[in-house]
C-alpha cells in the first residue's frame, strides 16, 4: 500500500464528543479523497482528548466511533492507515522531544489554548499547554506533506512547520515541512446559537450543534430553531452570520451556490429555508448514519483495523524516531 514516491496525508479527529457536521464537513468529508493518490494516515489522537477531562467509559467508546465514522465516511481500511494514537507511544516520544524545540511564547500566542484555558478555568493543565508540540509530533513522524483540517487547526499547523524547520535548521533535514489543506467551502461551520462562534463537538448547549449520528427529527429541530436575524432575507453577507452559516450547510450538502440558493429562496421566509437546510444535511448524512450503524455493531472488526493500523503506522514512526534520535545525540 504504501509507495515511496506518493506524497503524505496526515489528519486526526479528537473523540472528546460526539462528533458535528463541523467535524464532518470541515474535516472527514475530505479525507476519502486523498486514498488514492497520496499515502495516507487517519488518526483517532486520544491522547489530545485528555487535555479536557474525560469519561474513561465515554473516551473508549468514542475512540470506536470516531474509527468507526472515518469508515462511514468513506475511509476504506485496506486504502488507509487507520489508527489510534494511543497505540503507536512514538507519538507521546516525539512530543515531548519536540517540547524541547518549542518556545513558550509561541504556545502562548495559540488562540486554542487561550479559548480551551478560559473554558476549563479549573483545569489549565500542561497538556492544554503543549498540545501544539504533540500535534507536530502527530504529523512530522509520517513525512506528512498535507495535513487537511478545518481553519481552526491553522495556527497550530503553522506552529508545526516552524518547529520542523527549527529542527532542520539545528540537525539538518530531517522532518518534511507540512502544508495545511483547508476546504475553502466547509473551513468554519458556526455554532446555531451563536453563529459567530465555531460549532464544537464540546459545547454543553446541544442545541447549537448538530451531531453526524443525529436523528431526523433532532435536525430538522435544531436547524428550525437555528438563530438568524430579523431581516428574513437569504442572502449571505458578513452582517448576517446566522444565515451565512445555514447556506454554507445547505451548499455543502446540496452543491448549490450561494446565488442558486439566494435565488431559491427569494421571496420565501425563513421557515422554508431552515426546513430545506435540515433536509439536506439530514438526508445528506443518512447513509453515513447507516454504514455507522453496520460498523459500529462489529468491535471485533474495528479492532482488528486499529491493531493493523497502529503495526503500520508504528513501521513508519520508528523510522523517523531512529533519526531523530540519532540526530539528537541519544544513544542507541
Ligand atoms: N466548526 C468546524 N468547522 C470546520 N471544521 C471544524 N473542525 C472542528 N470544528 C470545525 C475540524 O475538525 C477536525 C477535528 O477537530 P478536533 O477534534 O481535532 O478538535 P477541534 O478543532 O477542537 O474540534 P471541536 O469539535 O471544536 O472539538 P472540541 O470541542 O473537543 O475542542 C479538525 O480538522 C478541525 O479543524
Amino acid at each position: 500500500m504504501e509507495n515511496e514516491i506518493k506524497k503524505t496525508v496526515f489528519s486526526g479527529v479528537q473523540p472528546s464528543g460526539n462528533l458535528t457536521i463541523g467535524n464532518y464537513l470541515g474535516a472527514i468529508k475530505n479525507f476519502p479523497r486523498f486514498s488514492e493518490e497520496y499515502n495516507t494516515f487517519f488518526c483517532v489522537v486520544d491522547l489530545h482528548a485528555i487535555t479536557v477531562r474525560q469519561v474513561p467509559a465515554e473516551l473508549r467508546r468514542r475512540t470506536y466511533e470516531t474509527l468507526a465514522l472515518y469508515m462511514a465516511a468513506g475511509l476504506d481500511a485496506t486504502k488507509n492507515t487507520l489508527f489510534v494514537q494511543s497505540h503507536v507511544p512514538a507519538h507521546a516520544e516525539l512530543g515531548w522531544i519536540l517540547d524541547c524545540y518549542t518556545m513558550f511564547g509561541e504556545l502562548s500566542r495559540m488562540t486554542q489554548f487561550k479559548d480551551k484555558s478560559a473554558k476549563n478555568a479549573e483545569n489549565i493543565n500542561a497538556g492544554l499547554f503543549t498540545y501544539p508540540a504533540l500535534m507536530a509530533a502527530d504529523i512530522l513522524l509520517y513525512k506528512t506533506d498535507l495535513v487537511p483540517v478545518g481553519v481552526d487547526q491553522k495556527q497550530h499547523l503553522e506552529l508545526a512547520r516552524d518547529v520542523a524547520m527549527r529542527f532542520n535548521q539545528v540537525y539538518g533535514e530531517t522532518f518534511t515541512v507540512p502544508e495545511p489543506f483547508i476546504s475553502e467551502d466547509t473551513m468554519k461551520i458556526m455554532s446555531l446559537a451563536e453563529p459567530t462562534a465555531k460549532m464544537s463537538k464540546s459545547d454543553p448547549n446541544q442545541n447549537a450543534v448538530v451531531y453526524i449520528l443525529d436523528t431526523k427529527d433532532d435536525i430538522m429541530r435544531k436547524f428550525k430553531r437555528a438563530v438568524t436575524d430579523s431581516d428574513c432575507t437569504v442572502r449571505y453577507s458578513p452582517d448576517k452570520a446566522g444565515v451565512s452559516n445555514l447556506m454554507t450547510v445547505y451548499r455543502a450538502f446540496t452543491g448549490k451556490s450561494f446565488e442558486e440558493i439566494e435565488r431559491e429562496f427569494d421571496g420565501r421566509g425563513y421557515g422554508d429555508f431552515k426546513a430545506a437546510v435540515g433536509e439536506a444535511c439530514a438526508d445528506g448524512l443518512a447513509p453515513v448514519r447507516a454504514e455507522f450503524d453496520r460498523l459500529i455493531a462489529d468491535k471485533a472488526y474495528l479492532e482488528t483495523v486499529m491493531r493493523e493500523g497502529a503495526e503500520r503506522a508504528a513501521y513508519h514512526a520508528r523510522k523517523t524516531m531512529s533519526k531523530v534520535r540519532r540526530k539528537i545525540g541519544f544513544v542507541n
